[in-house]
């Protein structure tokens, strides 16, 4: 499947369609979550994450079109209705320009200035090329961020990387960081709404069981704004990183109720 191509926005996602048919598939992401329209499930109990407290050295890169960070496959994430154990593999971020609307998924049309993704698969494969030949193959943890009047301490190890990946291609390492320390506490982690859909770049494979968490992290303008200062592959500002709302097609979107 091929991958991104070329930068936001000279290829786009208006142009995605014609680089890959998946791009038009009836269970694209991301989508806008109309909260009222959602379906309580008992099945979605909380999760259980082995593993997040795990402290790790990263290295973050600047791919040219958002910027990632791998993680060891030690920490895994079960329960909360998925099928099976997953993996992390790596986590990426969406957002938007100097801290203006940035999230790819919506909740009643409200765009948050960020989005983490963390990406995991099913926790038998062996890469994501794998996994993404099942239909329930990668899950992806979804987490919003918020503004907020304080700078977020625990954010400082990617934020203050972020002057040293600047370029496409440029990569450095973190400081030591766990992935639980940039998410929210696991007891405010209950509330969530899960889908079916795809990656939200070309392929577009719709391969993906969605998680969104209602808790948002807390970031300051500041924070928010160190990450427009990335730039593409074309030069241009990383800016507005994310793919439009994608038709729901009769999806159902369910939300946590166990
Ligand atoms: C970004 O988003 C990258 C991709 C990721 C894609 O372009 O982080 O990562 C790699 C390894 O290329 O694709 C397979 C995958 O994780 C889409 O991820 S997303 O749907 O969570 N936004
Ligand atoms: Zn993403």
């Amino acid at each position: 499947q091929s991958q991104f191509s070329c930068d936001h926005p000279c290829n786009g996602p208006e142009k995605w369609n014609h680089a890959n048919s998946n791009c038009e598939g009836k269970q694209q992401s991301p989508i806008n979550i109309v909260t009222r329209k959602t379906l309580k499930d008992e099945r979605l109990t909380p999760f259980k994450f082995d593993n997040y407290q795990q402290i790790f050295r990263g290295t973050i890169k600047n791919n040219g079109h958002s910027v990632q960070v791998g993680v060891p496959h030690l920490s895994t994430v079960s329960g909360g209705g998925l099928p099976t154990s997953y993996k992390a593999v790596q986590f990426h971020l969406h957002w938007g320009n100097n801290g203006g609307p940035g999230s790819e998924h919506t909740i009643d049309g409200e765009q948050y200035p960020m989005e983490l993704h963390i990406v995991h698969m099913k926790h038998h494969y062996i890469d994501l090329t794998t996994a993404l030949s099942d239909p329930e193959g990668v899950a992806v943890l979804g987490f919003f961020y918020e503004k907020s009047n304080r700078a977020n301490r625990k954010y400082e190890p990617i934020i203050n990387a972020l002057r040293s990946i600047k370029n496409a291609n440029g990569n450095t390492s973190l400081l030591p960081v766990s992935l639980a320390q940039l998410i929210p506490a696991e007891q405010n982690l209950t509330s969530y709404y899960r889908y079916k859909g795809s990656l939200t770049t070309p392929g577009c494979t719709e391969a993906v069981v969605w998680t969104l968490f209602e808790s948002p992290i807390p970031l300051s303008m500041e924070q928010l704004r160190a990450f427009s200062e990335l730039k593409f592959h074309d030069g241009n500002s990383m800016v507005e990183t994310f793919r439009p709302v994608q038709p729901l097609n009769g999806r159902q979107v369910f939300r946590s109720g166990g």
